[in-house]
């Protein structure tokens, strides 16, 4: 690991806990974590003993995004180049979420702003402190909805809500998110990080190759036809049936017992 303090890095039950650990700055990204944070999701590709993994912030919020301070316009000589920012430091980090084929629980469990916000929807089972907030902050500062906002907000929620958010800056509630679809649940403050724990070591626990392959259908669904999904079903269930979890589900249902899966 990178033995930045910026990214606490802990791995219980099969869950890889990631914990935003900028608490002064409401977690905002300065470059040391967001290196952390993409060492954490790539060992999560690449360690078997990863089954699933849990991504909260440190102290009362979530992440501000971009650490604004680092980019004072004061100090800066020329215009900074904020497409090599995102193409170097927040892309590669979502791309890294997004095709983790295992489940990624985000317990959001404070303020989320900017790339903050958006890098919580990439995460694929969202649940939030009751008194977060989700702030699309980027119109404040002259800039656009990033970290793959424009594309989540919008297939989410459809146009009209994805625009009103983005062009207003208008904070929304954990529970409007949980209403209108964006995160899966709205949690009472105290209770959150013990429910998103138990929820992500219960995935852990789970049938982690058919659910990675699960996250990998549903992804495809927005870019395919009926059939093309259809088809993609076919192979992927041929691939799962395959599987020894599938023969230790079944077998657990006959014999009455929980199933023991390995992931595999
Ligand atoms: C912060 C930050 C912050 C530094 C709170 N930076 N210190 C991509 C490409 C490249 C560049 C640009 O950006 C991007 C993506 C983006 O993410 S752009 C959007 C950047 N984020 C924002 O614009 C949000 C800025 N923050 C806020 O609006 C507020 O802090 C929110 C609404 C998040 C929270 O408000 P409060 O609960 O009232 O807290 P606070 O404002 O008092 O913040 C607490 C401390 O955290 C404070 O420091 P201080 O030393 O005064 O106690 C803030 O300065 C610091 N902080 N966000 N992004």
């Amino acid at each position: 690991m990178s033995g930045s303090e910026t990214v606490l890095t802990a791995l219980e039950d099969g869950v890889l806990r990631l914990t935003l650990n900028r608490p002064d700055k409401l977690n905002a990204f300065n470059e040391e974590m967001h290196f952390a944070l993409r060492e954490g999701f790539r060992r999560a590709h690449d360690d078997a003993a990863v089954r699933a993994v849990l991504l909260t912030g440190a102290g009362r919020g979530f992440c501000a995004g971009q650490d604004l301070g680092a980019r004072d316009p004061r100090n800066a000589t020329e215009a900074p180049d904020l497409g090599r920012t995102l193409e170097t430091l927040y892309n590669p980090t979502l791309r890294l979420i997004r095709s983790l084929e295992k489940p990624v629980v985000c317990a959001v469990n404070g303020v989320a702003a900017g790339a903050g916000a958006n890098i919580a929807f990439a995460c694929d089972i969202v649940l939030a402190a009751r008194s977060a907030r989700f702030i699309q902050a980027f119109a404040k500062i002259g800039l656009i909805p990033d970290a793959g906002g424009t594309w989540s907000l919008s297939r989410i929620l459809g146009e009209p809500r994805a625009k009103a958010l983005a062009m207003t800056a208008e904070p929304l509630g954990a529970e409007t998110a949980a209403q209108w679809g964006l995160i899966w649940k709205a949690i009472d403050d105290e209770a959150l990080a013990a429910e998103s724990l138990a929820l992500a070591k219960s995935l852990a626990a789970g049938p982690t190759f058919a659910l990675g392959m699960t996250k990998r259908a549903i992804q495809a669904a927005g870019a395919n036809s009926l059939d093309e999904q259809l088809d993609l079903e076919r192979d992927l269930q041929r691939e799962a049936g395959r599987s020894a979890d599938y023969a230790e589900g079944v077998t657990a249902f006959l014999e009455k017992r929980k199933p023991d899966f390995k992931g595999r």
